[in-house]
């Protein structure tokens, strides 16, 4: 450094000294009123991984700050905090590998990543830090599994009712009472095929299993036959569903968690078997396609299998059913290999709408835990069942005719007329389904019915890293929760945190913590603990008192600060975190701890930043950008007003390193604009100076693009008017003092440092956090006007004032308009227009 740059912008000097200020200031400590508005900015909390943060951290939490920092100025109170999604796998696979307590990685790391996240200058309210792995945290996720287990879905109300509210028959033994009082609970234990890993010793949610491989680590998962705790989110489909209308989430987002859901209307059909006095019930979704079911299918599992299976068939049935057992549900519903298996059971059934048999078989693809778990196959119009009945040589009868009457090769699954299907013949689709439905109902052997896709969630891991259930297991086998007082059931210290392989928990290798008591009685703990996206689920909400000890939250202060305004985050959280945490609100409004239905108004998912190369950031390609190399080099500031200007928030994006040496010339064009670098003091020209016309358009502009932009999330665009902005002030003579407040001020949310310090040069006595936001002036902002020369065939004959953000059709026009350059051209013909922008329009004519 030389004797002549001793005050030039050093962001070194500059970072360090802000963060310290506002750390030790708690500048963003929220204030501890309701008096004002309210504004909630949250980030979905990161897993304090050991890599640290990656670039993409930074995109999303810029956006939420700025947002944050611009609503603070503009008088509202704003909640803006920050936590650790902290159980979870590695650190424990890292355990497992070296030995090392993840207690001790989990709390290495976040210290690593608070590091880094201060270091970039976030006003997050570090008084409400929370880490999901802490036990005063955990303690209300056990609370919450505790409202779960104590409560039912009552589907009149629509909504969740204490256990003790359900209504039980009389004459019932008080085992009877109890086994009916858990087949109704939100969290209840279920005897099931689940997809159980190998290699990661655990059981996985169907959400984490992708083409049969976990989506952690890529190892086979098989199905396997367990009892498990399982959420029974499927009560709650219609209102997940309903809700999505009026959030303002990305349609994308919406439609991803609305096909999750998967709602899908229909009819039960029952069928009589002929053997038998019993009936096969099916779902479907065309039951005008009745008279072309020419055979049924159950799934191998379904229960009334074993009675009609015929002697002949048994021993081919039983292979079968032994065989699918291996098979996830993927690979039984999979289309890219069509040949589909199957036996025939031996049985018939008799279709109600003609009185023909027809042949029940079992087929894989046909699954028990969807609809009835029988179907009823028309092979001339669903492309499964005619895959089968080609396999099989059975027969394919037509009862749909395309509208454009068209003979159709292969199997026609559309909507059309109906044919071969007695006296419904000629009807079209929807209007047959709605006869025969009714027509089902008046003989009471069929009724709508609607479906959904969603599936009950699984909800215990066979691991250690995570959050311990709070129930005991009684000798005589049954379950009691442990009482509130209680809480938490801590997760022991432990050495060994190895799977035993045969399906136990590591928990179970500590006898001393599973064995306890229950009213002198001797009880067991469960050993599974909870999944990770348990403590995700209601984080933002104990944000809101993340210090209270006495209750989960206050509810007062939830109806204040809920819902999330809004909420930042990645894509790939765009069904499981954000429809299990609106399960579990909507669990908690109906329990009475909230009085709104839907967590989070606004979401926006940040689009993926690219290595250098176009390609995703990965190790193994080597083009990982590192923030702190960034940070070091060109400074937080500049990390983020690039991270900004990239792009569109939600746009992909490649990292380009040269763009940061961009943004950092513009943070130093600023700093000269205002700073002598010779001393680092302010300017001598800096006064206060009126501005001319133009002048002060520009800064009333710049102060709404700016105001504008942030509203919108599009930080780019407002970026680039204030670089627009410090070309045409930094070289200006005289310097306005109150013209460069306002524009501090408005850089001030994208570079908080930089801001700060130059706030303090200009005369701030503290820091700018809560000054209110510059205002605009809309008449100033108005274009101003241009004289214009018109001629005639190259003779001038007026001048007309024209404003300049005209474009050349309308400049035309307003020179056509003109009364002398009318009476010219009148008669003439009009050969050529020349339009000059900003100076003159010639128009030819002869
Ligand atoms: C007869 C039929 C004729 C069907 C036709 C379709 C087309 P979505 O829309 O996904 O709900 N189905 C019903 N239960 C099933 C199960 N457990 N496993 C596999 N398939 C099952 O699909 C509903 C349709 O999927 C139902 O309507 C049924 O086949 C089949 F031209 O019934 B359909």
């Amino acid at each position: 450094m030389t004797e002549f740059d001793a005050g030039r912008y050093n962001h070194k000097q500059v970072e360090a000294k802000w963060c310290d200020y506002w750390l030790s200031n708690k500048t963003f400590a929220t204030p501890d009123t309701t008096d004002k508005p309210k504004y909630y900015v949250l980030d979905m909390f990161p897993y304090p991984s050991g890599e640290g943060l990656h670039v993409g951290h930074p995109e999303g939490y810029t956006a939420s700050d700025i947002v944050s920092r611009y609503k603070r100025m503009k008088g509202f109170n704003v909640l803006h905090p920050m936590g650790w999604d902290a159980f979870g796998l590695p650190a424990e696979q890292y355990a497992v590998k070296t030995g090392t307590h993840p207690a001790i990685t989990t709390k290495k790391n976040i210290n690593n990543i608070r590091r880094q996240i201060q270091a970039l200058g976030f006003s997050y309210d570090w008084d409400r830090e929370i880490s999901t792995t802490d036990e005063k945290y955990y303690k209300w996720t056990q609370w919450i599994f505790l409202k779960l287990h104590g409560s039912f879905f009552d589907h009149d109300a629509q909504l969740a009712k204490p256990i003790s509210e359900l209504i039980i028959h009389d004459g019932l033994s008080e085992a009877q009472i109890n086994a009916y009082k858990d087949s109704k609970r939100l969290a209840y234990q279920a005897e099931q095929a689940v997809n159980w890993c190998p290699a990661l010793g655990t059981v996985l949610a169907n959400e984490e299993v992708t083409n049969g491989l976990s989506e952690r680590g890529n190892h086979p998962v098989i199905r396997r036959q367990m009892k498990q705790w399982t959420l029974r989110i499927t009560d709650y489909a219609e209102r997940l569903l309903d809700g999505l209308e009026d959030l303002d989430w990305a349609p994308g987002i919406k439609k991803l968690q609305s096909d999750w859901i998967g709602k899908s209307t229909g009819c039960e059909v029952d069928f009589v078997i002929n053997t038998h006095g019993d009936t096969l019930r099916v779902f479907t979704t065309r039951p005008d396609t009745l008279f072309g079911a020419t055979y049924m299918v159950m799934a191998p599992e379904h229960r009334l299998l074993d009675k009609i299976v015929t002697e002949e068939q048994k021993d081919v049935v039983r292979k079968y059913q032994d065989a699918t057992i291996a098979k996830s549900e993927l690979e039984r519903t999979s289309t890219v290999d069509d040949t589909k298996t199957g036996v025939f059971t031996g049985a018939y059934a008799i279709n109600p709408v003609n009185n023909t048999e027809i042949p029940i078989w079992i087929s894989d693809y046909v699954l028990i835990s969807y609809g009835t778990g029988a179907i009823m196959a028309v092979p001339a119009h669903d492309d499964r069942d005619h895959a089968f009945a080609t396999t099989f040589d059975l027969p394919i009868l037509q009862v749909v005719q395309p509208l454009k009457g068209k003979e159709v090769a292969g199997c026609f699954a559309g909507h059309g007329t109906a044919i071969n299907s007695g006296a419904f013949n000629g009807m079209t689709t929807s209007a047959f389904k709605t006869k025969i439905t009714a027509w089902l109902a008046e003989k009471n052997i069929g009724a709508e019915a609607v479906n959904y896709k969603l599936r009950d969630w699984l909800f215990a891991r066979q691991r250690y890293w995570g959050e311990p259930f709070p129930v005991l297991y009684l000798e005589d086998g049954s379950i009691v929760p442990v009482p509130q007082e209680s809480l938490p059931v801590t997760l022991p210290q432990m050495e060994d945190f190895k799977p035993s392989g045969n399906g136990d928990a590591p928990l179970a290798n500590n006898q001393a913590w599973v064995n306890t008591t229950y009213n002198g009685k001797p009880a067991k703990r469960e050993t599974n603990t909870m999944p990770q996206w348990a403590g995700s689920c209601w984080y933002y909400i104990r944000y809101i008192d993340a210090n209270n000890d006495t209750a989960p939250w206050d509810k007062e202060k939830a109806n204040y600060w809920l819902p999330v305004d809004l909420y930042i985050g990645g894509a790939e959280h765009a069904v499981l975190h954000l429809l299990y945490s609106r399960f579990w609100f909507k669990v908690l409004k109906d329990c009475g701890w909230l009085n709104i239905e839907e967590p989070f108004q606004k979401l926006v998912n940040q689009g993926m930043i690219l290595g250098e190369d176009n390609q995703k950031m990965s190790k193994s390609r080597g083009n990982v950008v590192n923030p702190d190399e960034i940070i070091h080099d060109f400074g937080a500031d500049s990390l983020r007003l690039y991270e900004m200007f990239m792009g569109p928030l939600e746009a992909t994006k490649p990292w380009n390193t040269s763009g940061v040496e961009g943004v950092n010339r513009f943070l130093h064009k600023a700093w000269r604009m205002i700073i002598e670098t010779e001393t680092g003091h302010i300017k001598l020209a800096i006064g206060h100076h009126p501005l001319n016309e133009d002048h002060d358009r520009l800064l009333h502009q710049t102060i709404k693009k700016v105001t504008e932009d942030i509203e919108n999330l599009s930080f780019n665009t407002a970026i680039s008017q204030m670089m627009i902005f410090t070309n045409t002030f930094s070289k200006l003579e005289n310097i306005d003092l109150n013209t460069m407040k306002s524009f501090v001020m408005l850089l001030a949310p994208f570079a908080p440092h930089i801001g700060e310090e130059l706030w303090e040069k200009l005369g701030g006595t503290t820091t700018l956090t809560y000054e209110p936001w510059p205002t605009f002036d809309a008449s100033k902002i108005a274009q101003s006007k241009i004289e214009y020369a018109i001629q005639v065939t190259g003779k001038m004959v007026t001048k007309i004032l024209m404003g300049t953000d005209l474009d050349e059709k309308e400049i035309e026009a307003i020179a056509r308009a003109d009364d002398k350059v009318a009476a010219k051209i009148e008669g003439k013909t009009i050969r050529k227009v020349i339009v000059v922008k900003n100076r003159l329009v010639n128009i030819v004519a002869t």
